[in-house]
């Protein structure tokens, strides 16, 4: 996937329990509605996920699982011109989402969780969203343990690209994810950003999550849902050092972010005289 200019990619969290934003979308009208408003603020994906993996999330039923996200994805594949990710660990809810009109499988576990997800996203042609995680969300804040977080990531990232392509996964269609937060104390998330030029060696795009989360909360001191000049700032630097895809819950101001220092960057997307203002 070559990618020339920021993507958004917008968070719908349909579940009870999501560390910032559970229990916000609680009937498929009020998801549509959140998306439509995402599409309307720049969003270039939408990431709709029924399982929170946040740390020390409970196991979440498969059944449950479908039953949160195949209604939506069949009506926003109607409704939106945008492609539509799934955020699964599960072979089975990927390969019902991607029947039911999702093109990308955003799999935190990189192809680790479940044995057949290689083989459902080499089948349909999907794109990938490797992340960097160890273990699963009820005890990966254990295995936290790192001489060099970025070589370790690097290194394990490109292990999860191997399982990819061995699978038959196309190159094209892979994308990394340094996972912010997953298996990473406070400091090894901001380190990795520091750090995050080196993961574009692979030449895979990189997408980043810093969405909200708690190593931002440790500098800001500030609940998840004010830690958006935090996710911004996250992004931008991201941005800098070479990701492509921003996955938010804050769509239009990260959007509009996003638009200023690529275009201050390439000079693409400048639209002079547009601007609420001279000043
Ligand atoms: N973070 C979360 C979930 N999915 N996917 C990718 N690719 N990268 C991430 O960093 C990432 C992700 C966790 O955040 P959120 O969805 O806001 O919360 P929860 O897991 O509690 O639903």
């Amino acid at each position: 996937m070559a990618l020339d200019r920021p993507v958004v990619m917008g968070i719908l969290n349909l579940t009870p329990d999501s560390f910032s934003d559970g229990g916000d979308l609680p009937t498929l009208e009020r998801a549509l509605e959140r998306a439509a408003a995402m599409v309307g603020e720049g969003a270039g994906i939408l990431d709709v996920g029924g399982e929170s993996t946040r740390p020390g999330a409970a196991f979440v039923a498969e059944a449950d699982e479908r039953a949160r996200v195949l209604p939506f994805i069949e009506e926003a594949a109607l409704r939106f011109d945008v492609p539509i990710s799934v955020d699964t660990r599960s072979s089975r809810v990927a390969r019902e989402a991607l029947a039911a009109g999702a093109s990308i499988v955003n799999d935190v576990s990189g192809l680790a969780h479940d044995a057949a997800m290689a083989r459902v996203v080499a089948e349909s042609g999907a794109g990938v969203v490797l992340m960097h995680m160890r273990g699963d969300p009820k005890t990966m804040q254990e295995r936290a343990v790192y001489h060099d977080v970025a070589a370790e990531v690097e290194a394990e990232l490109t292990e999860a690209a191997e399982r990819a392509l061995r699978a038959g996964v196309p190159a094209e269609a892979i994308v990394l994810d340094p996972g912010f937060g997953f298996a990473k104390l406070p400091a090894h998330s901001l380190e990795l950003l520091r750090e995050l030029g080196r993961l574009t060696r692979s030449g895979f795009p990189l997408l980043v999550g810093p969405s909200r989360k708690g190593f931002i909360g440790t500098v800001v001191n500030r609940p998840p849902k004010e830690r958006v000049e935090g996710t911004i700032a996250v992004c931008v630097a991201a941005y800098l050092r070479g990701a492509r895809i921003f996955r938010v819950h804050d769509v239009g101001p990260v959007s509009r972010a996003l638009a200023v220092i690529h275009a201050s960057e390439t000079g693409a997307g400048f639209h002079a005289g547009t601007g609420a203002g001279t000043a």
